[in-house]
C-alpha cells in the first residue's frame, strides 16, 4: 500500500513538473514547440489513479489533452518531448505534435485531437481483443464536451450489447473550451445519462485514491468477461483551454472558482496524507524533484539535439 501511495505521487508530480516546464519554454522569443497545447494541470490524479492499475499490454486511448494519460501509462517521456519539438525522433516522427502519442510498446495506441473520435476507436480496438480471446483491456479518456457527441453515445450502447473490454473514464472537467457544463446539461452528473445502459461510477477525480480504488474494482468487473463500465471524475483544469493561460486572463471563470479548485489539488492532498502519515519527508519530496527535473531537462536535450523531419519525407505515415 505504502508503495503503491509513492508510486501515485510520484506518478502525478511527475506530469505536474513535465507540464509545467512544457508551460515555461512554450512562449519563448523563440517559438521552439510549435505545436498547440492543452495542459492537464489540476488532472493529474485521474491518468495516475487509471493507469495505475493497468498492465503494461491493456491499452489507452487519448484526446487532445493527454500528456497526462501518456505518461502515466509508460508513454516515454522523451520522444513526446521530441514529439512537441517535431523532431524525427519524436513519437509520431514529428508529424502529430502533442495532440497526437503514440507508445505502442507502452500501451499508449492514440490520442486524437478529434474530439470524442477516440471512443469509437477504443470500442473497436476491443472488440479486436475479445475476438482474438487476449485479456487486455481498452481504456478510453474523454471529456465532459466529448460525452455529448452522438457517437459517444453509439460506441456505449456498441460495447455493452457485445460485451466488450472497455473502460470509458469521463474527465469531467466542468468546461467544454470555455461553456461550463451547468448552461449545457440539465444534470450534475455525466453518468447519469448513461446508467440506464452500463454500470457508472462517478467519483471525485481529484482524489487519486479514490480513482485508483475505484478502477481496480471496475477493471477487475472487465478483466472477468462483465463488459465496459463509465466512470465519471469529476476534476478541473488550472490553465486555458490551449496554451498556458489561467482562463481568468481570457475571462471565462473568475479568481475565486480557480483559487477554490486549487485548494483541492490532488498531488497537495496526498502529499499531506503522505507527510501527516510519516511516509514522506521534506528530503525525500526535493529527492523526487530533483530526480524528475533531471529527466525533464535531458528529455529536452534529446528533443533540441535531434534532426527536424527531412522535408521529402515529410508525407510518410500521413493519411489524412
Ligand atoms: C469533432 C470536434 N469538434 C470540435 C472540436 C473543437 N474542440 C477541441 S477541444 C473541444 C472541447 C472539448 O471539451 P472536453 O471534451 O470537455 O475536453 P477538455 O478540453 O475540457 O479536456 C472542442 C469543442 C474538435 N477538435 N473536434
Ligand atoms: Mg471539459
Amino acid at each position: 500500500m505504502e508503495n503503491m501511495l509513492l508510486k501515485l505521487y510520484y506518478s502525478m508530480k511527475r506530469i505536474r513538473m513535465v507540464e509545467n516546464y512544457i508551460a515555461d519554454h512554450y512562449n519563448g522569443e523563440v517559438r521552439e514547440m510549435r505545436t498547440p497545447i492543452h495542459l492537464c494541470d489540476g488532472q493529474e490524479g485521474i491518468a495516475a489513479g487509471v493507469c495505475g492499475n493497468l498492465h503494461r499490454q491493456d491499452t489507452v486511448f487519448g484526446n487532445h489533452r493527454s500528456h497526462g494519460h501518456y505518461l502515466a501509462k509508460g508513454g516515454d517521456l522523451k520522444k513526446m518531448v521530441a514529439e512537441l519539438h517535431n523532431r524525427e525522433t519524436g513519437c509520431c516522427r514529428g508529424r502529430g505534435g502533442s495532440m497526437h502519442l503514440i507508445d505502442r510498446e507502452n500501451g499508449v495506441a492514440l490520442t486524437s485531437s478529434i474530439v470524442a473520435g477516440n471512443v469509437s476507436i477504443a470500442v473497436g480496438y476491443a472488440l479486436a481483443q475479445k475476438m482474438k480471446k487476449t485479456d487486455t483491456i481498452s481504456v478510453v479518456f474523454f471529456g465532459d464536451g466529448a460525452s455529448e457527441e452522438g457517437s459517444v453515445y453509439e460506441s456505449i450502447c456498441y460495447a455493452k450489447i457485445n460485451r466488450l473490454p472497455v473502460l470509458f473514464v469521463c474527465e469531467n472537467n466542468l468546461y467544454s473550451i470555455s461553456t461550463p457544463f451547468c448552461v449545457r446539461e440539465p444534470n450534475a452528473d455525466i453518468g447519469s445519462k448513461f446508467e440506464t445502459i452500463l454500470p457508472v461510477a462517478s467519483v471525485d477525480g481529484n482524489d487519486v485514491l479514490t480513482v485508483y480504488e475505484k478502477t481496480r474494482e471496475i477493471t477487475e468487473h472487465i478483466r472477468n468477461g462483465e463488459g465496459p463500465w463509465f466512470l465519471e471524475c469529476k476534476t478541473y483544469r488550472y490553465r486555458n483551454h490551449h496554451n498556458t493561460g489561467n482562463g481568468v486572463d481570457n475571462r471565462f471563470r473568475t479568481t475565486e472558482e480557480l483559487d477554490l479548485w486549487k485548494a483541492k489539488c490532488p498531488i497537495m492532498k496526498l502529499e499531506r496524507k503522505l507527510s501527516a502519515e510519516g511516509l514522506l519527508e521534506n528530503a525525500e519530496i526535493e529527492r523526487i524533484e530533483d530526480e524528475i527535473q533531471k529527466e525533464i531537462e535531458a528529455a529536452f536535450s534529446y528533443a533540441k539535439e535531434s534532426a527536424c523531419p527531412d522535408a521529402g519525407t515529410l508525407c510518410e505515415g500521413v493519411w489524412s
